[in-house]
């Protein structure tokens, strides 16, 4: 017996000092788990997965309309194999007892590194941010360079060379792994907001506290919005602006309140506001020189400006919100820019908007100026300036907006922590793509090319989901609101409005002439109508809000003159599967949010209008496949912007 125990006991020792982690060994703790915006390029495509930012703690089944994991104290996430070369883990939640509480569903890993892995359903849609190495906490983004489509033995060497053994909490970081005792592994990160070290950089003091300014009050302007400044101000926004043009701007900051810089009252000169700023005059000669250089009457005139010192590290990318807001016409032009100076070496050069030098033109009312270009009464929408620093310490962080040419109608510049929103009359306006040849990153505002007639065209390879129906299904097993109308005839009128946990509509109506509203506003669950109709002259409004959880539409309509609106908004993803047939369609789209868009647009038939935006998120898809059976199809338009 004492031999026996030995041996075991010596059997025991060899295992304990050999063993080495699988994936499938790995526990992770619930805030190693993160909802996430994610590069979908980069992540797919490259070795470098950047992901914008992130929720720990929120993570979803597979695919996300079943909704969130539900987490108590103690469960972890644990991948088994599942046998499908495709898919090739099953992920199940446990609780601290070590029993199956939940399935999360299967998937694979699509980009991998030593401390964070992308996980992506079998939808290939539900995609989910892992760490092995640390328990998440904030929201600002990672990127990492690993491995793509990793198989599962390299799957297992990342686990066991760097991930924990034990579920990791918020804010921990492994400190115990499989093979080597000692690891400690570094978080890389991606783009942050330079707020955390650097207070006040968001305004929401509702001062311009921290900064010094060149004029104005450096307090909350309420009103008066016009083309004529009065330096430096904080706002909680604008609405329907109109400068001109026939356009109406309203924008929110980030958070409260946002910064103002217009020029006007006592704002001094373009070259003593620079010197002020911290450029030097060879700099500001190079700037005059390119602008009036563009021909014209281009001489800049007077401009209002601000400045802080702000604590930046080197070896991180920094992001900072600004939108650049034209309330002059062309020829007239007219801009903004950005300056950051090391505050004692003038040697240390930044990069900003990925262009070594200390200042960035930003943006500008007259085609191809600067980084960005408005044209008349035009606004860049939120954008985000990039900046890396060559040392750590301490830089000066400027901004100014300046008149060209005169000192009339002067350009608005909003600075601010991260992005806002912007509309124009009424509509999202998302970011502007940066102008040709700019180094300036595009914030994801390109506007996709028109989408031919007759064709099919996608921003992606995408699978439309034929799972969709069968989801609605599922849900409509579970508790929740649920509405179901069966309509025929005409001229009626159906509105239906759902709030509380969790919404389901079904609305079938044959028919003609007859006006639809469905309007669900569950905030934390799933909103879905499943909508379809056959007739004629039929106008439908289906509109989905609310704070988190999962949207999804899917709506045939049959039959000619019908009139289509979907507006989706707020966060938790956004899925629209739309099909129409017949002639005379206006269908208009529209997905906003921080969150992912994907919308499957199938038409046949007659003439069609379409307009599908999509802003907000960094997730955004569209498929359509348009069979116009007529010559006179309009061109669809589809906007995508973050
Ligand atoms: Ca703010
Ligand atoms: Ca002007």
């Amino acid at each position: 017996m004492e031999q026996i125990k030995k041996l075991l006991f010596l059997i025991l020792i060899f295992l304990s000092t050999t063993v080495r982690a699988d994936l499938t060994d790995i526990k992770f703790g619930q805030y190693q788990i993160a909802d996430s915006q994610w590069n979908v390029n980069s992540c797919l495509n490259t070795t470098t997965c950047e992901i914008y930012s992130k929720q720990p703690g929120t993570a979803y089944k597979i695919p996300w309309t079943s909704g969130q994991v539900q987490w108590a104290s103690g469960d972890y996430v644990k991948f088994e194999l599942s046998g499908n070369s495709s898919y090739p883990y099953t992920a199940k939640q446990y609780d601290s007892a070590g029993n199956v509480k939940s399935t999360l569903g299967s998937g694979k890993i699509v980009n991998m590194g030593p401390d964070y892995f992308f996980f992506v359903g079998s939808d290939n849609n539900t995609g989910q941010l892992f760490s092995g190495s640390s328990g998440m906490s904030g929201t600002s983004g990672v990127s990492w360079t690993g491995t793509l489509n990793p198989t599962v033995a390299q799957a297992n060497t990342y686990a066991d060379a760097t991930y924990s053994t034990v579920p990791l909490s918020s804010g921990q970081t492994a400190t115990v792994t499989p093979s080597s005792q000692t690891s400690t592994p570094t978080s890389s990160s991606g783009p942050v907001s330079p707020n955390t070290n650097n207070p006040n950089l968001g305004f929401e003091s509702g001062t311009t506290a921290n900064w010094t300014i060149s004029n104005g009050t450096g307090t909350e302007k309420t009103s008066g919005w016009s083309d004529n400044g009065d330096g430096v101000n904080t706002s909680k926004g604008m609405t329907n602006y109109q400068a001109g043009g026939g356009k109406s701007w309203s924008v929110t900051p980030y958070g409260t309140y946002m910064m103002v810089i217009q020029a006007g009252g006592d704002s001094p000169n373009f070259d003593p506001a620079m010197t002020s700023l911290g450029l030097t005059t060879t700099e500001i000669t190079n700037i005059r020189n390119y602008l009036t250089g563009l021909g014209g009457n281009s001489s800049p005139t007077n401009a209002s400006w601000a400045k802080r010192t702000v604590a930046l590290e080197s070896g991180k990318t920094y992001v900072i919100a600004w939108q650049y807001m034209s309330t002059d016409y062309t020829p007239f032009n007219d801009g903004s820019i950005m300056t950051l100076i090391h505050s004692s070496d003038p040697t240390k050069i930044p990069v900003l908007n990925n262009e070594t030098k200390r200042y960035a033109l930003l943006g500008f009312t007259n085609p191809g100026t600067g980084n960005y270009a408005t044209d008349s009464y035009g606004s860049t929408g939120w954008q985000l300036a990039t900046i890396t620093v060559p040392v750590s310490g301490d830089y000066i962080l400027g901004f100014s907006s300046f008149n060209l040419g005169d000192t009339a109608l002067s350009p608005i510049l909003l600075v601010d922590d991260l992005q806002g929103s912007t509309t124009l009359n009424g509509q999202t306006f998302g970011p502007i793509a940066p102008n040709a040849g700019s180094s300036a990153p595009t914030t994801g505002g390109s506007t996709a090319p028109a989408c031919p007639n007759s064709s099919t065209c996608s921003t992606t390879a995408f699978n439309a989901n034929t799972g969709f129906t069968n989801r609605a299904n599922v849900w409509s097993q579970q508790n929740g609101n649920r509405v179901i109308i069966e309509q025929i005839g005409s001229y009626n009128v159906a509105t239906v409005q759902q709030t509380g946990n969790k919404n389901y509509a079904e609305i079938d109506l044959t028919g003609s002439n007859n006006t639809t509203t469905i309007t669900q506003s569950s905030s934390g669950a799933t909103n879905y109508i499943e909508l379809t109709i056959s007739g004629n002259g039929n106008t439908t409004n289906l509109t989905q809000s609310g704070t988190g959880g999962a949207k999804g539409i899917l709506a045939t309509v049959n039959n000619a003159s019908n009139s289509l609106t979907v507006n989706q908004s707020g966060t938790g993803n956004h899925y629209s599967e739309i099909s129409l047939s017949g002639g005379a369609k206006t269908v208009d789209i529209t997905q906003t949010g921080s969150v992912g868009h994907m919308a499957n647009i199938t038409l046949t038939g007659g003439a069609t209008s379409i307009t599908a935006t999509q802003t907000g998120g960094t997730q955004q898809f569209y498929s359509i496949t348009h069979n116009c059976a007529q010559a006179s199809c309009a061109a669809i338009t589809v906007t995508q912007g973050q």
